[in-house]
C-alpha cells in the first residue's frame, strides 16, 4: 500500500469518527422530548389546539428561559387555558385565535386545566402539562 493511500484511509477513518462523535454528542438526552412549536425572532410559537376534551399538543415541551407566545384556538367550544404560578388565565373562544405571552422561566412540570366549563367531559380532567426542561 502507497503512502498516499495510507493517508487517504487514515483521512476517511478519522472524518467518520468525527461524524460518529459529533451525532452522538448532539442526540436527545435520555428522557428528553422533541421541543414544541418552532423559535421565531427568539420567541418560541406554539400553536396549541383545545377541543372537547384535550389540548394539543399534549405536552407542550420548551426549554427554561424560552419567551412563549401561544395561539391557542378553539374547535368547538369556549374552553380556557390556565396555569398556575404563571398568574395566567384566559379564555379561548372558537372563531377567533387567542394570543397567550409568557417566558418559562420556571423548570419542571405544570398543568393547565381548561378553566371554563365545557360540557361532559369538563370534569374529567381536560388539562394539559407544560413541560419546562
Ligand atoms: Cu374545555
Amino acid at each position: 500500500m502507497s503512502k498516499k493511500m495510507r493517508a487517504w484511509i487514515a483521512a476517511v477513518i478519522i472524518i467518520a469518527a468525527a461524524v460518529a462523535v459529533s451525532t452522538w454528542a448532539t442526540r436527545p438526552a435520555h428522557g428528553a422530548q422533541a421541543m414544541s412549536g418552532n423559535v421565531i425572532d427568539g420567541v418560541r410559537v406554539i400553536h396549541l389546539m383545545a377541543s372537547r376534551w384535550s389540548f394539543s399538543p399534549n405536552p407542550i415541551v420548551v426549554n427554561k428561559g424560552d419567551r412563549l407566545k401561544i395561539l391557542a384556538n378553539s374547535r368547538d367550544v369556549t374552553h380556557g387555558f390556565a396555569l398556575d404560578g404563571y398568574g395566567i388565565d384566559s379564555r379561548i373562544p372558537s372563531g377567533r385565535e387567542t394570543v397567550i405571552e409568557f417566558t418559562a422561566d420556571k423548570a419542571g412540570t405544570l398543568e393547565f386545566p381548561c378553566s371554563v366549563y365545557c360540557g361532559a367531559g369538563y370534569g374529567g380532567g381536560m388539562r394539559g402539562k407544560l413541560i419546562v426542561q
